[in-house]
């Protein structure tokens, strides 16, 4: 659908995603003289759109820090990720990968598009990198390290039990979430937050991502490595592949909803580890994957989509969730909502009907007992052509009249 059937479809919507376009322009006319910070940033937004957005929400040091954090996990990424690399060659580049940050003469040329630009221009990350203080350089050099030696272990090792679900997941996420933890420590903003809520933010997130892309990764040429645990899918299927085929639908669609019931399980320590956040700008920029994370779960539940095409919220929404997420209440209100419109599809003849009824229960309850619900709600089930829409267009118009 274009743009405009979209925002016919929705025109609640149109605030926000004016409002989206003009700070993403905005942005784009920002980045840095200096040739090394012009390249990480330029790179930030061709690799990742709304994450570059969020983070211009962070002080200049902070932005700095985590911009060069994301880089260089997206550049060990694409070392994991490019199946042309022999194993012998791409394990010891892993495990090395944390001292090569530090050498600003070193590269490896792999990956593709814009993640090979990355990679043969990596030279300029490390430059930025070597700007950092040095407790953010401390930071960015231990994950790098843990999950360099983490992608090694599981370069020739499959994921097989929920455990090794959950150890993968800790690596190229849960650490992610540890090391954003040390960042906001190390700016001085932030309590150091316990490692298990660190970790439980960055599982939220890739077992979301996970699950999310099935068809995506099964279908990728050359095959790709799947991270859908044998101990959940074999309940299901003899194949993970079989789960694609139109005649396999019904267990495909139970094997995912045992999927998105395990990733519940980490929703109320985000809320938790979001709780305790003191600036607001570091507030939302954790915040906001979190609420994509549960609405993207909340649309995959029991939606037989997920094994034909794309299931991802709507631009709008996420334009949405980005303008209207700045306080607690609005963090409740979302996990509420997204969780109400999951807990609407369950189907009780669904093996696992009581455990994710339980677990989206549980997350009802810990936004109704914080006393900071907020429900004004993102109205994601119904059209609204309404009188206020009018009124949120003109104020839509205002806004681009102001920035001409
Ligand atoms: C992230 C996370 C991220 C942001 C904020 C707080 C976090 C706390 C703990 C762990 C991770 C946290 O956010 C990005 C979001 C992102 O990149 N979104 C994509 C959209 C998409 O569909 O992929 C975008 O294009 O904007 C994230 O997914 N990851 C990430 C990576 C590095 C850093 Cl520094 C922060 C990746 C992952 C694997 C989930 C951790």
């Amino acid at each position: 659908m274009g743009l405009l059937g979209a925002i016919v479809e929705h025109p609640e919507d149109l605030y926000a995603l004016v409002k989206l376009k003009m700070a993403s322009d905005r942005i784009k006319k920002q980045i840095p003289a200096e040739p090394h910070w012009g390249f990480s940033y330029t790179m930030l937004q061709k690799v990742s759109r709304s994450f570059a957005l969020v983070i211009q929400q962070l002080g200049p040091e902070l932005r700095n820090a985590v911009c060069i954090f994301y880089l260089v996990l997206r550049a060990l990424d694409t070392v994991e990720d490019d199946t042309s690399i022999p194993s012998d060659i791409k394990v010891p580049i892993l495990e090395s990968f944390h001292h090569h940050i530090y050498e600003r003469d070193w590269h490896f040329s792999c990956g593709a598009k814009d993640y090979k630009v990355l990679m043969d221009k990596f030279h300029y990350v490390s430059t930025a990198f070597l700007e950092l203080g040095a407790s953010y350089q401390e930071a960015i050099e231990d994950i790098t390290k843990r999950m360099g030696a983490g992608m090694a272990k599981f370069i020739c090792k499959e994921v097989e039990t929920i455990n090794d679900y959950d150890e993968y997941c800790h690596y190229v996420a849960g650490l992610v979430g540890l090391g954003l933890s040390k960042l906001f420590h190390a700016s001085g903003l932030e309590e150091l937050a316990p490692d298990s809520l660190s970790n439980s933010m960055g599982l939220f997130l890739q077992k979301t991502n996970i699950i999310r892309d099935y068809l995506e990764d099964i279908n990728e040429i050359p095959k790709s490595r799947m991270f859908w645990p044998r101990e959940i899918w074999s309940k299901y299927a003899s194949k993970l592949e079989d789960l694609k085929y139109e005649e396999n639908s019904t267990k495909a669609v139970q094997c995912l909803n045992d999927m998105v019931t395990n990733a519940l399980m980490h929703a109320e320590d985000c809320l938790q580890y979001l709780f305790a956040l003191k600036d607001l700008a570091i507030f939302q920029f954790c915040a906001i994957p979190q609420i994509m994370a549960i609405g993207t779960l909340a649309l995959c539940y029991n939606n037989v989509e997920v094994f034909r095409g794309v299931v991802k919220m709507r631009r709008g929404l996420t334009a949405r969730v980005i303008d209207q997420t700045r306080s607690m209440s609005d963090v409740y209100g979302a996990f509420f909502e997204f969780s109400s419109l999951l807990k609407s599809k369950i189907d009780d003849n669904d093996p696992n009907a009581s455990l994710t009824r339980h677990r989206v229960e549980a997350i009802q309850k810990a936004c109704i007992s914080s006393g900071l619900l907020n429900k004004r709600g993102y109205h994601m089930y119904e059209s609204r052509l309404q009188y206020n829409s009018v009124l949120v267009i003109m104020v839509a118009c205002k806004d681009i009249f102001y920035s001409i």
